[in-house]
C-alpha cells in the first residue's frame, strides 16, 4: 500500500503540471478558454479542449498506474471516456503512448494538427514530476493490489479552473472560489465492500512562488483500513464556540439553509465552489461539515476524500439514507460507497452520489445535522 501510496503522490503532481501547463502555456490557454459553438466551431477539432486535457491527465494516471500494477487495470475508473469524435464523426481514443513524440502526434489528430498545442501537452504528460514528499516509513497495510479500484477525478471544480481568479489563501480561512478550489482527485476502493481505503488530493494552484510567477501546488493524503488510520492532516481542534459551522454549494435548497442558519447561526454558514475543495475543508478544520441535498456529485468527487476523512475519525453518509434510518447517525450502513453503480441510471448517473451527503469529521457533529434536517426533505 506504501508503493500505491507513493505512485498515486507522484502521478497527482504530474496531473498537477499538466493542469498548471495548460493555463501557463498561452497556446494552450487559448483553446481551454474558447468556447467555440455553431458557426465558429471547427468540425475537425474534438469537442472541448477542457474536456481533452481532463480526459489526457486521467488517461495519464491510468497509464502509470497501470504500468506499475497491472492487477488494477480494469479497475481504474475516471469521469471522462477517452473515446472522443469529431463534428465529423471520425473516432480518437485519446491515450498515452509509449514516447513524447508518438503522444503527440495522437493528440495532434484530435487537435486539428496544431502541433504546438499537442507538443506542449504531450510534454507535460511525459515530463516527470518534481519529488513528493510524504513520510511514509512504516505505512503497512494488508492489502493487496487486486482487491483495490481507483476513482480519479482529472481536475474537480472545473469552472473555477477555467475562470482562473487568482486568490492570496490566508492560513486557517476559507476561500470560496478561485484557482485553489480545483483539485486533482484520486480515491482508493475495496472492491468487495466499496470502502474508501486511501485518497490522495493535489491542489495545483496554492500559492504563487515568492518570485511571484509560477504557481505551486500543495497535497494532502489519507489511508484508513482496519486499524491503520494515516493522514497527512493532523486532525484540527473544535472552534472555540462551540458552535457548528457548514459548508455549503452556493445552488442549495432555502429549506436547507433555513435549517442550518437555526442549527448553526447564520455567520456559520459559508459557500464554497468544488465539491471536492468543499470535503477539503471539513479535512482542514475549515468548516466541520459540508451538506448536500442533491446527487449533484459523483463517486469521482467523493472517494479520495472521504478516505480522508475516515483517516481522521469522520466520513461521507448519504443524506438521505441517514435521515431514513431509524439506527444512530453512528451507524456506518449509510456511509458512501465505491464499487456498486445505480444499475437503472444512465451514463454518469450511474455514479451519481444521488441521496446528497454529509461529509463530517465528529459522528456527534453528523447526528445534530441529521436532527436539523429530520423531515424537512
Ligand atoms: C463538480 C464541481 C462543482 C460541484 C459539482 C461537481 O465537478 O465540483 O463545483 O458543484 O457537484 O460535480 P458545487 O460547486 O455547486 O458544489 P466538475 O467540476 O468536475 O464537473
Ligand atoms: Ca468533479
Amino acid at each position: 500500500m506504501a508503493d500505491l501510496l507513493r505512485l498515486l503522490l507522484r502521478v497527482a503532481e504530474k496531473a498537477a503540471n499538466v493542469a498548471r501547463v495548460c493555463r501557463q502555456e498561452a497556446p494552450l490557454f487559448q483553446l481551454l478558454v474558447q468556447e467555440k459553438t455553431g458557426e465558429d466551431k471547427n468540425k475537425k477539432f474534438v469537442q472541448d479542449f477542457k474536456t481533452l486535457a481532463d480526459v489526457v491527465i486521467q488517461e495519464m494516471i491510468r497509464h502509470d498506474v497501470g504500468a506499475q500494477f497491472p492487477e488494477m487495470d480494469g479497475f481504474i475508473h475516471g469521469e471522462e471516456s477517452n473515446k472522443f469524435e469529431n463534428g465529423l464523426g471520425e473516432s480518437v481514443t485519446v491515450t498515452v503512448c509509449r514516447t513524447e513524440e508518438e503522444t503527440a502526434t495522437l493528440l495532434a489528430s484530435v487537435l486539428d494538427g496544431d502541433r504546438t498545442a499537442a507538443s506542449l501537452l504531450a510534454r507535460a504528460i511525459h515530463r516527470d514530476p518534481a519529488t513528493i514528499e510524504a513520510n511514509t516509513d512504516g505505512l503497512a497495510v494488508p492489502l493487496s493490489p487486486s482487491e483495490l479500484g481507483i476513482w480519479i477525478d482529472p481536475i474537480d471544480a472545473t469552472s473555477q479552473y477555467i475562470e482562473g481568479r487568482e486568490e492570496v489563501l490566508e492560513e486557517g480561512h476559507l476561500s470560496p472560489s478561485g484557482l485553489h478550489c480545483a483539485l486533482v482527485l484520486i480515491g482508493v476502493y475495496l472492491r468487495s465492500t466499496g470502502e474508501p481505503v486511501m485518497g490522495v488530493i493535489n491542489q495545483p494552484f496554492n500559492h504563487k512562488d515568492p518570485a511571484g510567477r509560477s504557481w505551486r501546488g500543495k497535497h494532502f493524503w489519507g489511508v484508513s483500513c482496519g486499524s491503520v488510520n494515516v493522514c497527512s492532516v493532523s486532525r484540527p481542534e473544535g472552534g472555540p464556540d462551540g458552535r457548528l459551522s457548514a459548508v455549503l454549494s452556493s445552488s442549495e435548497k432555502p429549506v436547507v439553509k433555513e435549517a442550518l442558519t437555526s442549527l448553526c447561526g447564520p455567520d456559520k454558514l459559508i459557500y464554497a465552489s468544488g465539491a471536492g475543495y468543499k470535503i477539503l475543508c471539513v479535512i482542514q478544520g475549515l468548516a466541520d461539515v459540508y451538506v448536500l441535498s442533491e446527487g449533484s456529485t459523483f463517486k469521482w468527487d467523493s472517494c479520495a476524500p472521504h478516505a480522508l476523512l475516515r483517516a481522521l475519525g469522520g466520513g461521507v453518509v448519504d443524506l438521505k439514507n441517514t435521515l431514513r434510518s431509524t439506527c444512530g447517525a453512528q451507524d456506518h450502513e449509510t456511509e458512501l460507497t465505491y464499487h456498486q453503480p445505480y444499475t437503472e441510471c444512465k451514463g454518469a448517473d450511474r455514479w451519481a452520489n444521488h441521496g446528497g451527503l454529509v461529509a463530517y469529521r465528529d459522528c456527534s457533529q453528523l447526528r445534530s445535522i441529521v436532527a436539523a434536517l429530520k423531515g424537512k426533505l
